[in-house]
């Protein structure tokens, strides 16, 4: 019956919260995909933060901070090497925990990891841990190359895609304790229809009240 007489008289109004139904559909078919970030651990691209209860640091950079190791650039055969400021994990900085600044969830796409060093147990198996906003996790081990010379002309560090499940995460672990890692692909989450939602509603309490 309310659909005739909207055909039949053109002039019928349309009701506010259709307005905004509407509104969220464009906007959710609209958000732009999230730009990636980089963490480097490169000098003068974050700020290396020393715990001093715990004898430990953390890295804050690009709206992310990693948890559990130091910044290194070595120049020998011994440490790993790419030409840049890296993050080291040891026994007694261990293990790298990655959040981002706002709580908010976010995507790992890939990590570049390199050996903790030439002589230490170089083809170890190095797992990775994601939690998920429900609270349940999920995991992939990648097992190094052994390759490693240093300063020497071999590519030291190698860059590991993570699998899709590795999205909307709230946390990134590397639960091994030695491990050289750097270059962390990282994608804040878009926002999501039901933030949207949330947004527009005090403009629909200021329009149609
Ligand atoms: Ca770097
Ligand atoms: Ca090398
Ligand atoms: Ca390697």
């Amino acid at each position: 019956m309310i659909q005739r007489m909207k055909d039949q008289n053109p002039r019928v109004p349309v009701r506010p919260h259709s307005l905004l139904f509407v509104g969220v559909v464009a906007c959710s078919l609209s958000v732009p995909t999230a730009a990636a970030d980089v963490i480097s651990f490169d000098a003068g691209a974050g700020t290396l933060t020393r715990h001093q209860f715990l004898n430990n640091y953390s890295w804050a950079e690009t709206g992310f901070t990693v948890f559990g190791g130091i910044t290194q650039r070595p120049d020998d055969e011994f440490w790993p090497d790419n030409g840049t400021q890296f993050w080291r994990v040891a026994v007694y900085y261990g293990p790298a925990i990655l959040t981002s600044d706002t709580g908010g969830p976010f995507d790992v796409v890939s990590i570049d990891l390199a050996e903790y060093s030439a002589v230490v147990n170089p083809n170890r198996d190095i797992e990775m841990t994601g939690v998920l906003q429900n609270g349940s996790t999920v995991t992939f081990i990648h097992s190094l190359d052994a390759v490693i010379d240093g300063s020497g002309p071999d590519p030291d560090f190698e860059t590991v895609v993570l699998p899709e499940t590795f999205r909307g995460l709230t946390e990134f672990r590397i639960e091994n304790d030695i491990v050289s890692l750097d270059n962390i692909l990282v994608v804040p989450a878009a926002p999501t229809a039901l933030v949207l939602i949330g947004a527009l509603l005090p403009i629909k309490r200021r329009r149609f009240r």
